[in-house]
């Protein structure tokens, strides 16, 4: 057949999540999706706040989890997590299920936030994991509190008054520490071993925890969807999204940089921050975006 292309290597199914979802080519949270099922196994029970993982995955009346899954409300995946364990702890199967709750950056850093606080305090045995794609992505592009400085979004237009969101990405991790939790770390898809590594290690210890994932989305930051896996690296690399891990609030691990890369090789992949490089004050605002990738380069001992 024309235009086939000759063995043609297959990547292997995910056996927790069924393809034909309706997530984006190249979506980002899709693919961290598949990774963090797969790593949890079958004995998980998912719970999961409105957003674009749930839009896409669960049309009724398909699904594409294999492992029992359960939607309620865009705020209160942790609180439905907190009411399963109980159920898990009467029927005597808290100690061999794991019990993931998942929500959007929007769900998270935002509306979800005091259920999250909630769960947290109570020292309940879940794995809280983000898929941070920093913007309500499913809704259509708007700015949430993980939304970083600069960035275009629907809400957050760049214009004569503005150059994007005029404030900062708002430090989750530092929020998740207060909590005093045995285990939080930042992960992203472009570096899925240490996923990998981090979603087993959460899981093997007792409590609550918290993992947040950078998920490039190919719509709302405008990239191209072959680009998803370099955007994620590039964050690393660039110092603006540090991969770091927490254990019983000491920093155990850092990713660290081992190709040095300006944060504008990253922004300049998405059209959300193509405003920046066409003025002189768009120039200034790249060069507080440096600024800010620098403190983590220097804070976390990256390089
Ligand atoms: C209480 C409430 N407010 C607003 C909405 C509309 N809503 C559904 S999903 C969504 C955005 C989700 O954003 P995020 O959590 O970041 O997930 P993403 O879609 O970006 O993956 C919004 C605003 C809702 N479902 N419920
Ligand atoms: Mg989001």
């Amino acid at each position: 057949m024309a235009g086939e292309i000759k063995n043609k290597p297959k990547a292997p199914l995910s056996y927790m999540l069924n393809p034909g979802h309706s997530a984006c080519a190249g979506c980002g949270m899709i693919i961290a999706a598949r990774l963090i099922l797969d790593t949890a196994g079958p004995k998980t029970i998912i719970t999961n706040a409105t957003g674009c993982s749930e839009v896409t995955t669960t049309q009724y009346p398909m699904t594409s989890y294999k492992q029992p899954w359960i939607h309620s409300l865009f705020e209160n995946p942790a609180s439905v997590a907190s009411g399963i364990l109980a159920a898990l702890k009467i029927k005597g199967l808290a100690e061999t299920t794991n019990v993931i709750a998942i929500g959007g950056d929007g769900a998270t850093f935002d509306i979800g936030l005091v259920h999250i606080s909630g769960m947290w305090e109570r020292g309940e045995n879940i794995l809280y994991v983000c898929y941070d794609n920093e913007a309500y992505q499913n809704t259509g592009y708007q700015s949430s509190s993980a939304t970083p400085l600069a960035a275009n979004t629907t809400t957050t237009p760049p214009g004569k008054e503005s150059l994007g969101s005029t404030l900062p990405k708002k430090d989750m991790i530092k929020i998740a520490l207060a909590h005093n939790l045995p285990y939080v770390a930042t992960a992203t898809i472009g570096y899925p071993l240490d996923l990998i590594a981090k979603v087993k290690k959460a899981l093997s210890i007792e409590g609550p925890k918290y993992l947040q994932v950078y998920c490039p989305c190919v719509p709302g930051w405008g990239i191209e969807p072959k680009d998803t896996l370099s955007t994620s690296q590039l964050a690393v690399q660039s110092g603006f999204y540090p991969l770091v891990e927490y254990i019983s609030g000491q920093l155990a691990k850092v990713q660290k940089i081992t190709k040095k890369t300006p944060v504008e090789d990253l922004l300049k992949l998405q059209k959300r921050f193509k405003h920046l490089f066409k003025t002189p004050q768009g120039k200034a605002e790249l060069a507080k975006i440096q600024e800010l990738a620098d403190k983590n380069i220097k804070d976390f001992n990256l390089s």
